[in-house]
């Protein structure tokens, strides 16, 4: 098939038919299919596991089977029966292995044993537990400052694993905890902390039953959080306005079929998911509701002459907010030319948002990595909660702000005290439950760590999860910084690229998954995650371990603690001998806490809390805080403007429908009608023939940033697309080496995954060719 014929656009509804037809594939192709279907039957059910996949909540009594597509992926994934064992390791060098794609490494299956790089032979050779965290004990043990180690975490380990982790390297002496939630809702934390006191969304699930409107923004929850999709369905049925901003037209937010209502999938019939969709400029979404503002604040003003209802809700203004006077002063001084140009939409676009937004009695602000992976997705999200403050819009039913999590457990993470930078409050209890004197310095981001290890700084990586070395920007310097390190170890269920850029010394961990049962000294184990709502609730795995050689996350964490610092200050094996031992710990010392073991008992598990919900304001001034930011002057980074070099166009990087995250389940993104290719770059047919290019070209993409490193990804296929002009879209991780290091959000270090200033050329040579042997 030519490169051209793999691309055809899709004309189905999102899930329904076409998602049962991959889902069955899927299944097929895990080699485990009837054991899966058994396992698939109890995720998200009392007494099942929790889904490996999205942090997406499920209401609480709804006793019913939910799963996704892409749930379903996950669980098959991590389920299969391929191995990667000593013998696999035996024949491929570490060299043959980095020359595989990642589609291949992940795809050879499950680690079975503990593996430690070997650079005489260039190969992984099997090792033993105790051999291996010795080693990681000499390591770390041997370092002039603990501070020269970076402890990374991926947002699916539990928050058992994350309690333990946390105690061990603080025990240690350092705050180093670099994340994936740093690349993900850091933005989210930040403003949300500053201008509410939570860190964390303020709706449950029941809120979206009651919401008159729902906006959608920076998110593709079709192939991020499907099952969110049901919802925003139902909300549609009963008459709420679904307001989705999005440059693109995502499939699952446009019509939306569900794989469990035969009926509707027989008679092929599906029911649009949105009432509105505005597809603004990349990184255009604080002048919307800038322009949001504008309006609200005229109409308010009109409102208040002729004496009709208030558009403001001023009694919750008066009790509850502090700062709109010099909020709505840099509303009004925001020009109206700014706001059309920043936002790429129309003055009657805003406009209907605006009316959207006031007509509706109850709104919640729904978003992902489309408003948090910008230089200043800070005053963006923070415009959107000013936005809701005028109407009283947070800490009442059916209204609210839902920053929408990504990795499972990623928000429990950070409850659990994973933060480099971590509360004063946070550090005081931990001091005074376990008697040692905690770090106070502010630890490394995972742009930080990249950066000690580039400058030899930092010298052990320990990661908890994930693939570092491919989440991140920047990739060849990135891989660079790793290589420095003296030792390098991943804790990981999959193979792939992070093992295989190894320090001096490397050890693969391999670690039980969420689906598998996990037995201790006191039997088998359940752990526990908090989902987007801030519910916690507990996970039994369900399958036989792919290998007897496997150990538990909190096992292993015990096994590196126990090595590096003997009893202090717990006695770790005992600890892990019974999860609700650490739980007793968790309790004693993070609020929210209280009696966790038994609250789990309870059907559904138990939500944390949310002081904002409670309209009660944990922040600077005591009140829910107007931020009054200025509108940036130009998106374009002032180092690229002073380049004197015109983007051709502004790239986001994003997710496939075939992949969570840096692991790809196949290489079709189904909804966007792409088929076998991830190298493709989606561009406006009008920006393309400015190219004086054609559909299906190949062509090179390279970033500009002014440091003088070339950054360039090669042999990208053009694919001419519905997508605004002066914008590209392609796949993530592929296009991690076009993100500088140096190009991350204001006070989040979140690099700017959503806005990257690019040229395009015709590809060179030597990409063609490259790309005809792929
Ligand atoms: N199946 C599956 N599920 C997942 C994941 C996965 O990879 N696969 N990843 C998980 C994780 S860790 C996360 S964080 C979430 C990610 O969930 P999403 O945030 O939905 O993921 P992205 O693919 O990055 O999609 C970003 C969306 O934002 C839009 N967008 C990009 N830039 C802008 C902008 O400037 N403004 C606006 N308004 N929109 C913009 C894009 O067009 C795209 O639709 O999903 C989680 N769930
Ligand atoms: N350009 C660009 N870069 C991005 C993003 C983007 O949108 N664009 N998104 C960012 C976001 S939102 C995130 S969250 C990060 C994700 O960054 P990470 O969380 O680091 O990456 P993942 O791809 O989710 O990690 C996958 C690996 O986790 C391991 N794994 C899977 N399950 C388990 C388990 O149960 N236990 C353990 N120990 N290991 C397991 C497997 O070995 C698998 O290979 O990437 C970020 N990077
Ligand atoms: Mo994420």
């Amino acid at each position: 098939m030519s490169q051209v014929e793999r691309y055809k656009p899709y004309k189905g509804a999102a899930a329904g038919w076409g998602a049962l037809v991959a889902v069955t594939r899927s299944w097929l192709g895990s080699k485990k299919a009837l054991t899966n279907i058994r396992a698939m039957l109890k995720t998200n059910q009392n007494g099942g596991f929790d889904c490996p996949g999205c942090a997406w909540g499920e209401s609480p009594e709804n006793g019913m089977v939910k799963f996704c597509e892409n749930g379903a992926k996950a669980v098959n994934w991590e389920a299969t029966g391929r191995l990667v064992n000593p013998a696999f390791f035996a024949k491929h060098s570490v060299s043959a292995l980095a020359a595989q794609t990642d589609y291949w490494l992940e795809y050879q299956g499950r680690l079975t044993h503990p593996m430690r790089y070997d650079a005489a032979t260039d190969k992984y050779v099997e090792t033993s537990w105790e051999e291996a965290y010795a080693l990681i004990a000499r390591h770390l043990n041997a370092l002039e400052s603990p501070h020269q180690a970076e402890f990374y975490t991926s947002g699916r380990a539990s928050n058992e694993a994350a309690f333990l982790y946390q105690l061990f390297v603080r025990a240690f002496g350092t705050n180093n905890f670099p994340d994936c939630s740093n690349m993900c809702h850091e933005a989210s934390g930040v403003s949300m902390k500053e201008t509410l006191g939570v860190g964390k969304g303020t709706v449950v699930f029941h809120d979206l039953e009651h919401a008159d409107a729902i906006f959608v923004i920076g998110q593709n929850p079709g192939t991020n959080h499907p099952r969110m999709l049901e919802p925003l369905r139902e909300a549609v049925e009963r008459g709420a306005q679904v307001i989705c901003i999005n440059p693109l037209k995502e499939r699952g937010l446009e019509r939306f079929q569900h794989p469990q209502h035969p009926l509707e999938m027989l008679g092929n019939g599906s029911k649009p998911t949105s009432s509105a969709y505005l597809r603004p400029a990349l990184g255009g979404d604080m002048a919307l509701f800038r322009g949001m503002a504008k309006f609200l604040l005229q109409w308010e003003r009109d409102a208040q002459a002729s004496g009709e209802p208030a558009v403001f809700d001023h009694a919750f203004i008066q009790e509850h907010t502090t700062g709109m006077d010099a909020y709505l002063a840099e509303v009004d001084a925001t020009p109206w030319p700014h706001i059309i140009e920043q936002s790429g939409l129309s003055l009657a676009d805003i406009e209907m948002a605006a009316a959207m937004y006031r007509k509706a009695e109850r709104v919640i602000m729904c978003w992902a990595m489309g408003l948090t992976q910008h230089k200043h997705s800070v005053p963006t999200i923070q415009e959107v909660i000013n936005v809701q403050l005028l109407r009283g819009n947070v800490g009442r039913p059916g209204a609210g702000l839902s920053p929408v999590r990504g990795h499972s457990n990623v928000q429990g993470d950070r409850t659990m005290g994973i933060d480099e930078k971590p509360s004063k409050a946070l550090l005081d209890a931990i001091e005074q439950r376990f008697k040692f004197t905690v770090p106070r310095e502010v630890g490394h981001n995972a742009v930080q760590a990249i950066g000690a290890m580039e400058r030899g700084e930092a010298k052990v990586f320990i990661a908890l999860g994930g693939n570092f070395a491919q989440a991140t920007p920047d990739t060849p310097r990135t891989h660079e910084a790793l290589r420095k390190c003296d030792l390098t170890v991943h804790i990981a269920t999959k193979l792939n690229r992070s093992h295989l850029v190894t320090g001096r010394d490397a050890l693969i961990l391999p670690c039980l998954g969420r689906t598998e049962i996990d037995v201790q000294v006191n039997g088998p184990q359940g752990i526990t995650v908090e989902d987007t709502f801030s519910m916690v609730h507990i996970s039994h795995g369900q399958l036989k371990p792919r290998s007897p050689a496997l150990r538990s996350e909190p096992a292993i964490i015990a096994g590196m603690a126990a090595a590096t610092l003997g009893n202090h200050p717990v006695d770790w094996h005992w600890l892990v001998g019974d999860y609700s031992r650490i739980r007793d710990l968790i309790a004693d010392t993070l609020p929210g806490f209280a009696n966790f073991n038994e609250r789990l008992q309870h059907p559904g598990g138990f939500h944390l809390g949310n002081s904002a919900a409670q309209r009660v304001w944990k922040t600077a001034s005591g009140k829910a805080q107007f931020t009054a930011s200025i509108l940036p002057d130009d998106l374009v980074n002032a180092g690229v403007r002073k380049m004197n070099v015109t983007p051709d166009l502004i790239l986001q990087t994003m997710r496939s429908h075939d992949q969570y995250n840096t692991t790809l389940y196949g290489l079709d993104d189904r909804y966007r009608g792409v088929y076998g290719m991830r190298d493709v770059v989606f561009v406006s047919e009008a920006d393309i023939r400015k190219l004086g290019m054609q559909p299906g070209d190949k062509v090179d993409l390279v970033a500009l940033w002014d440091d003088n490193r070339e950054r360039r990804v090669k042999g990208f296929t053009l694919i001419a697309y519905d997508i605004p002009e002066g914008q590209a879209a392609a796949y993530y991780p592929e296009t991690n080496p076009l993100v500088p290091l140096e190009s991350y959000g204001d006070r989040t270090y979140t690099p700017t995954s959503k806005f990257i200033a690019i040229k395009v050329e015709k590809a060179s040579a030597s990409s063609l060719i490259s790309a005809a042997v792929a």
